[in-house]
């Protein structure tokens, strides 16, 4: 039983503010999906595990932690807090997510990459908070998973890690904490900021600096990204890594909202596209570590990361949903989703690619 999912039904408690984009279920729903779908057993399933303080203390600071802890046993934000730390607004609103779902969360990437060390092959959807700084919530993440995993691997004595993010916006905390160090190469697929968040970064001359330049890379690209453009930059990138990047290890973040039906970007990936990349970065570098990220659409999320696990768990993808697994889907109620548009998504797991000519733009950003 090599894969791993890590999930916990705990995040159903863990959900954000009304209005916010990430009030919607999504780690549940999935675990859900797939026991509809009977595409998991129990015994695939690891509940994952809260973080340690010391864990975080190695990416966060003291005192950053603290207020999310007091502001959780409180259920208030000191203005002081707001201000400084970005805790309690619209963006970063405070609810049971902020502290314990992202505790959990943070600690179901360290599980993961403890499951992996021990040759599982593993997959933590809650993880993938790329944003939070060491001492700002921001993008709608607190805890930063990903580097918090990082730092635990260089801990461990991992010398070449590869940090690759494929989600529709920048990872600009993890680029920023490890701009200057040649041990974790991290490359990014996302949204232009010339556009979209987090604007400021992801721009595709931040090569590294110092001792890192050269280990970091970019892909900003253009609205109305097909599954042609996004595949050909991903190889492009990865050729790129190649040649002066010999990883130990790497972890895959694997946020949903390039899809098409996302409505928190402005690309048209299909499910068909995510897998395909899924594939390409195994292919390119064996197993790794599996993290979720961003993904609004609870159904095309769901869908897209049931194909992830099926690959990692060695199932074939099926051309049939079942109707307890399309019950799952039509009972998310969700007041965004138009049912007549989506009603492939009750049928089928697996979409068309979406294909087109790859812009002269595109093509130089795969020459630069
Ligand atoms: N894009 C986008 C977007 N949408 C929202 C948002 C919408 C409704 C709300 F009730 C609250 C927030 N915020 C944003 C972005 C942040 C995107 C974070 C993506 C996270 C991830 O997928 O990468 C990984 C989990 N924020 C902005 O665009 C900033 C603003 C500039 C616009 C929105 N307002 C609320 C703040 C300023
Ligand atoms: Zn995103």
């Amino acid at each position: 039983m090599r894969a791993k999912l890590v999930a916990s039904y705990a995040y159903r408690n863990f959900r954000y503010s009304s209005n916010h984009p990430l009030r919607i279920p999504r780690v549940s729903l999935l675990l859900d999906f797939l026991k509809a779908m009977e595409l998991v057993k129990d015994t695939e399933v690891d509940e994952g595990r809260n973080a340690t303080q010391e864990e975080l203390l190695e990416y966060h600071t003291e005192d950053y932690i603290n207020a999310l802890r007091e502001a959780d046993a409180c259920g208030c934000v000191k203005p002081k807090y707001r201000e400084l730390y970005n805790i309690g607004t619209y963006e970063n609103p405070l609810s049971p997510a902020t502290w314990r779902g992202s505790l959990l969360a943070c600690g179901s990437s360290l599980k993961a990459a403890e499951l992996f060390l021990e040759g599982h092959i593993s997959f933590n959807p809650a993880g993938g908070m790329h944003h939070a700084y060491p001492s700002r919530a921001n993008g709608f993440c607190f805890i930063n998973d990903p580097a918090v995993t990082i730092q635990m691997l260089k801990k461990l004595g991992f010398k070449k890690i590869l940090y690759i993010d494929l989600d529709a916006h920048h990872c600009d905390a993890v680029q920023d904490f490890y701009y200057h160090d040649d041990s974790v190469f991290v490359f990014s697929i996302h949204q232009s900021p010339e556009y979209a968040f987090p604007f400021t970064k992801g721009f595709l001359h931040e090569r590294g600096a110092s001792k890192g330049k050269g280990f970091n890379l970019n892909a900003p690209l253009p609205k109305g990204v097909t599954d042609t453009e996004f595949l050909k930059v991903l190889e492009t990138g990865i050729e790129v890594i190649k040649e002066v990047f010999k990883p130990d290890v790497y972890l895959l973040q694997l946020g949903t909202d390039g899809l098409e039906e996302d409505y928190l970007s402005k690309w048209r990936l299909s499910n068909w596209g995510f897998l395909k990349a899924f594939k390409m970065v195994r292919e390119a570098f064996g197993d790794g570590i599996y993290l979720g990220g961003g993904g609004y659409h609870p159904i095309a999320l769901t869908r897209a990361w049931s194909l992830v696990w099926c690959e990692i768990s060695g199932r074939e993808v099926p051309t049939t949903l079942r109707r307890e697994a399309r019950e799952v889907l039509l009972s998310v109620g969700w007041e965004e989703l138009d049912e007549t548009d989506r009603s492939y998504m009750y049928e089928t797991l697996l979409d068309k690619p979406r294909e087109g000519h790859i812009r002269r733009e595109i093509l130089s950003i795969c020459e630069a």
